[in-house]
């Protein structure tokens, strides 16, 4: 689907009535809850949490003053130009949740290519790169009730249509650096979130995260490559990337053909 617009076009409000309308027209049941600014959608998502909904719940703000990653780091997310949003979605405990920042990736993966015709690759364990720049972050979440369902807050922030990145990471791009176009950010917004419910309703289904497992790895960065991977605790691991663990760890072989599996940390962009 192509969605070329103008660069005007590419600068209008994110307005609810719009987005209601365009939600509601492609058969999506989300809440939907439109914000100018806020400080994080994760945070606003999570204060939802503790009531329980009748159905998702998709927390969307044109900027954020407080956007964050893992582990607390900064999120860019300047208005008009991106797409910054969380999905509150309940489940009951006992769903496989490991591989879900893996499915996520996968959705937003197939979302771009859809849209933008770009082939982006995956890197373990949250990135979504276009020819090796970063343009969009995934930060799952998950609350666990009384009752033991759990909540799942899902953050994605996606790069649009920026056209300088000034202030931001030398890694980082959008998607109109990578293709030359401007998105409409309704539609993609649309396509992505119609994406991520399929693959959040078949979350259960061994079969499907098998698939998943697989799509993840066939868009992989540096699969079979020797990488670094730095551990939440800062350290440094070397070895040959493998694959990913059915509950989405990633598999290094060392130097004497042992395998390690780790479930924290972010491969690095080094090469060897
Ligand atoms: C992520 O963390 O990549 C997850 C980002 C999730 C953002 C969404 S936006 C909606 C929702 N609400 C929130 O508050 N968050 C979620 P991590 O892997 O820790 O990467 C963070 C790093 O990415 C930073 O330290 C920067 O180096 C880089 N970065 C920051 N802003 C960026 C941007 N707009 N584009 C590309 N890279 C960026």
């Amino acid at each position: 689907m192509l969605n070329a617009i103008n660069r005007r076009q590419a600068r209008c409000l994110l307005e609810h009535d719009a987005l209601k309308k365009a939600v509601t027209s492609s058969g999506i049941n989300v809440n939907l809850l439109t914000f100018r600014k806020v400080s994080s959608t994760n945070d606003l998502a999570k204060r939802l949490s503790n009531s329980t909904l009748e159905k998702p719940t998709l927390v969307i703000s044109e900027e954020q003053t407080g956007g964050r990653g893992r582990y607390n780091r900064k999120w860019i997310s300047p208005p008009f130009v991106g797409l910054w949003f969380s999905l509150v979605y309940q489940i009951n405990s006992n769903r496989n949740i490991g591989l879900l920042p893996i499915a996520v990736g996968v959705v937003i993966a197939a979302s771009i290519e859809e849209n933008l015709q770009l082939f982006p690759s995956l890197k373990w364990p949250n990135d979504v790169l276009v020819n090796g720049k970063k343009v969009s972050g995934i930060l799952c979440e998950s609350v666990c009730a009384e009752n033991l369902n759990k909540t799942l807050i899902i953050g994605v922030g996606v790069n649009l249509n920026q056209e300088d990145f000034t202030g931001y990471p030398e890694n980082a791009t959008s998607l109109y650096l990578q293709s030359g176009k401007f998105t409409d950010r309704t539609i993609f917004l649309v396509s992505t979130i119609n994406r991520l419910l399929c693959t959040l309703n078949r979350l259960h289904q061994p079969e499907f995260l098998d698939s998943i497992r697989a799509d993840w790895l066939s868009r992989a960065f540096r699969l079979n490559e020797e990488i670094e991977l730095q551990l939440s605790n800062k350290s440094i691991v070397r070895g040959r990337f493998k694959g990913l663990t059915e509950r989405g760890e990633i598999i290094l072989e060392d130097r004497s053909n042992r395998v390690h599996f780790f479930d924290n940390g972010e491969v690095k962009n080094t090469h060897f």
